[in-house]
């Protein structure tokens, strides 16, 4: 089968179209990466090449030896994997002590894989353990109101999950284990991939302050939604937050616990906390 027929590909470049769409990927911002499963592999083998050199990871992630990744391009804009999907993204294998990668397939005119391969590869490991190899994809993209937000809210797990949760009924739902925040660092390196990768231990969700987010899942469908939702609540706040300094009337911690028996979730009491 042709690499682009694949139904995974087409999965991929349809969620970063739509990551386009809603504004989250100026010019290079944001990437994507797809841990393949074994029988997607074979589907494409024939047209994959093996005479590439291998290439340092920047980290260790001896849980992802052998495995093959989709992911987008460093330099490349997210905006343009539509209309040249073999440019823009590529596949990569791990090596088998998960410390290299080479090009299998994609980046025709050179290109490399995301200048944020070590978080994404780090991320990929924690949850491939977490979650018995139920997650496959990590996305990383420039969600607005999620950023300014980092500007005026304390960055701590506790007050991000509370102000997030109280924003939309549905939150508590979507991401009961809550999410985490990296206070701001340099971008791109395995310093900030260890940071994160620490998070992913509880969390699906990880904020970058003054940058963007991190998203786990299953696939295309849960961590678009996640990502989604959780930028969607981020915009309410903000809209809360312009309109009044206080707000009149919220969601309060004995309805959160009212939910999480409803629709059977366990809410972490730490995000429970009485407000002055
Ligand atoms: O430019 O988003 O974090 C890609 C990025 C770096
Ligand atoms: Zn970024």
């Amino acid at each position: 089968m042709k690499v682009l027929d694949a139904k995974f590909v087409q999965g991929f470049i349809r969620m970063a179209d739509d990551g386009f769409q809603q504004g989250w990927h100026e010019r290079n911002g944001g990437n994507l990466s797809y841990r393949i499963k074994d029988e997607e592999v074979d589907e494409i083998r024939d047209q994959l090449s093996y005479d590439r050199e291998w290439m340092p990871i920047g980290t260790e992630v001896p849980g992802l030896a052998g495995e093959y990744f989709l992911v987008t391009g460093t330099g490349k804009y997210f905006r343009n994997v539509i209309i040249d999907p073999e440019t823009n993204i590529g596949i990569i294998e791990v090596d088998d002590k998960g410390v290299n990668y080479r090009i299998c397939w994609g980046f025709t005119d050179g290109g490399r894989p995301t200048s944020e391969l070590p978080t994404h590869l780090m991320n990929h490991e924690v949850k491939k353990r977490q979650t018995n190899g139920k997650h496959r994809v990590i996305y990383h993209a420039h969600t607005t109101n999620t950023i300014a937000l980092t500007f005026v809210l304390p960055l701590t797990d506790e007050v991000f999950t509370r102000e997030l949760w109280e924003m939309a009924t549905e939150c508590p739902v979507v991401f009961p284990e809550g999410l985490g925040v990296v206070g701001w660092m340099v971008p791109g390196g395995r310093e900030i991939a260890v940071e994160t990768s620490k998070l992913m231990e509880k969390y699906n969700a990880v904020i970058w302050a003054h940058h963007g987010m991190f998203c786990s899942g299953e696939d295309f469908d849960l961590t678009f939604g996640l990502m989604h939702t959780i930028e969607k609540s981020a915009e309410i706040l903000v809209k809360v937050m312009s309109m009044a300094p206080k707000k009149l009337q919220t969601i309060t911690p004995d309805d959160f616990r009212k939910l999480a028996v409803g629709f059977k979730v366990e809410l972490p009491e730490r995000f429970l906390y009485e407000k002055e």
